[in-house]
């Protein structure tokens, strides 16, 4: 069995909405991202010398590292032909196309920023002021269809439906653009994610993890 190394509400979680949504087992490693500290014993950075997350272990005994490459490697496992996208279909690299939109224009090239310490007011600011062309583009990209890549959920769905879970606490206004916020809704809404969405809250208080505690 594969297992993801998973610190509640953070990008792992989007890795375990694809898998999810694509009907895949996962063994869950949990861990304290704050600490460190994996729940089973040990430390992140035995797993990953970036102490971060996402981590896969594969059966082979081989690890994947970075959230874009582990949720395209849970979808091309996927049972599931409403989830899956293969690659010889044109939608393959529009996947991954937005799996890498979310990576560096909106998880890195915002959350780095604005959750982070080392970043200055001034700078976290210039970084939300980059926001409205990046989400202009989302909403051109959603006008019309439900989702990123047409009328179902996809991997790359999941990682921008993550996102949306943590958005509300970096002080950027996507309100304003219809197409977003009726995405967000519906994306939110989905039953396996809400249930994921609860149960990593309860996770990061039983871990005391506490990721957005003041
Ligand atoms: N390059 C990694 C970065 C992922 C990342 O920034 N993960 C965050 C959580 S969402 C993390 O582990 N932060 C802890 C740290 O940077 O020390 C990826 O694309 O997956």
């Amino acid at each position: 069995m594969t297992t993801l190394y998973h610190a509640p509400l953070t990008c792992s979680l989007a890795a375990r909405f694809a898998a999810a949504e694509g009907d895949v087992d996962l063994n869950i490693a949990p861990l304290n991202l704050a600490t460190k500290e994996l729940a089973a014993g040990g430390s992140l950075y035995d797993v990953n010398p970036l102490g971060q997350v996402s981590v896969l272990a594969l059966p082979d005994g081989t690890k994947l590292t970075e959230t874009s490459t582990v949720i395209a490697w849970i979808q091309a496992q996927s049972a599931n032909a409403d989830f899956r996208i293969d690659p010889d279909s044109p939608l393959y690299f529009q996947m991954l196309r937005w799996l890498a939109f979310c990576a560096t224009e909106l998880h890195k090239g915002l959350f780095r920023v604005v959750f982070y310490q080392e970043a200055t007011d001034e700078v976290k600011e210039r970084v939300r002021g980059l926001m409205p062309s990046r989400f202009h583009v989302l909403e051109d990209q959603l006008n019309g269809q439900e989702f990123l890549l047409g009328d179902r959920f996809s991997a790359a769905d999941a990682y921008l439906t993550w996102f949306f879970v943590l958005s509300g606490h970096a002080q950027v206004d996507h309100a304003s653009y219809p197409n977003i916020e009726a995405y967000r809704q519906r994306v939110l809404a989905r039953p396996a994610i809400q249930a994921l969405i609860h149960s990593d809250m309860q996770l990061d208080q039983e871990l005391k993890q506490n990721l957005f505690a003041a």
